[in-house]
């Protein structure tokens, strides 16, 4: 865990040196962008030179933000720097970009299970979004807000709260998503160019997938389903069903949602979402993969319609044990 202020040694270390790299993890989501590119703003309002490099181009809803286009898009760094910054990566390795531990490794995550391998670690496990912590950084070097900076900062707060919808929210979310705002940041702006600037086969293949969705008997565990068939289809592809799974969760009697994914023939990738005390959490583990309560993932292999009953039973369970302790 974090020393007692953690802030002092990571706000110093900023201070002091002149060249800094800022990364984040794979497939990067509008944290990972937002909490990244707010410490590049904020370094160059100091004076210093910093860049974002990150393993995958950010998704098209992504582009049209601040400073995206200035993103080194690279699986290795060869340099040393000041200090790498890591924002919202539990380990490591998620960066994706090999080298980043040339340098100094400052890690910046509010994700449970970090395994601190930085030599200055920040981990908050209340922060909504790792931008909160990102703009607790920023005020502590005395850097003003610029519109740059809130921008981003109120993306990652959004996104990562499910456009404040999930847990985690406090007070200070909505002090940060306040001064994000008085700061510049156009709520509306940021909404539509990240949640209505899609494609058509997006909306296609999601018709598609809710058009295969199978309930167990209660009727509380939704089972969704993709092939690349139907990928091939609707003209889409995997990376177009984000966010789906949380779509049969609006469902008031819906308790948990799995997602099966055919990667290759036989071979499945399976995300589970849940609402409250159902913990699909514990399904992830016992496959293989991980996750907490409320959000996780695993593989499984062999015939579609055997792995289809098998999870589709345990998350009836887990839901059944949910009910038995509310
Ligand atoms: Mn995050």
């Amino acid at each position: 865990m974090s020393s007692p202020d953690p802030l002092a040694p990571i706000a110093a270390r900023l201070h002091d040196g002149h060249r800094f790299i800022v990364s984040s993890h794979e497939r990067p989501d509008g944290d990972a962008i937002g909490s990244g590119l707010a410490m590049v703003y904020a370094l160059r309002a100091l004076g210093k030179d910093a860049h974002m490099v990150m393993a995958d181009l950010p998704a098209p809803y992504l582009q049209p933000f601040p400073g995206v286009d200035g993103i080194r898009i690279a699986t290795a760094v060869d340099e040393a720097y000041d200090a790498a910054i890591v924002m919202e990566c539990s380990t490591l390795a998620r960066t994706g970009v090999a080298g980043l531990d040339r340098s100094p490794v400052v890690n910046i995550d509010h994700h449970p299970g970090n395994t601190a391998y930085g030599v200055e670690n920040w981990i908050d496990e209340s922060a909504a979004a790792c931008g909160e912590q990102a703009f607790t950084l920023i005020e502590r070097l005395g850097v003003p807000l610029s519109p740059e900076m809130a921008t981003h900062i109120y993306l990652a707060i959004l996104t990562d709260t499910g456009s404040f919808h999930f847990s985690h929210l406090t007070p200070r979310t909505y002090e940060i998503a306040g001064r994000a705002v008085a700061a510049g940041a156009d709520p509306q702006w940021i909404a539509r160019t990240h949640y209505d600037s899609g494609s058509l086969a997006r909306v296609k293949l999601w018709g598609a997938v809710l058009a295969g969705m199978r309930l167990d008997a209660s009727g509380r565990v939704a089972m969704l389903t993709i092939t690349p068939a139907m990928a091939a289809e609707a003209g889409g592809t995997y990376d177009d069903t984000e966010g789906l799974i949380n779509f049969p969760l609006t469902v008031k009697d819906i308790q948990a949602v799995l997602f099966l994914k055919e990667v290759a023939p036989g071979d499945y990738r399976i995300s589970l979402r849940s609402k409250g005390a159902t913990d699909i959490g514990a399904i992830a583990k016992a496959h293989g993969g991980g996750g907490h309560r409320n959000a996780a993932g695993c593989g499984a292999s062999g015939d579609l319609a055997t792995v289809q009953a098998a999870f589709l039973a345990l998350a009836a369970e887990a839901v059944d044990r949910a009910a038995a302790t509310a």
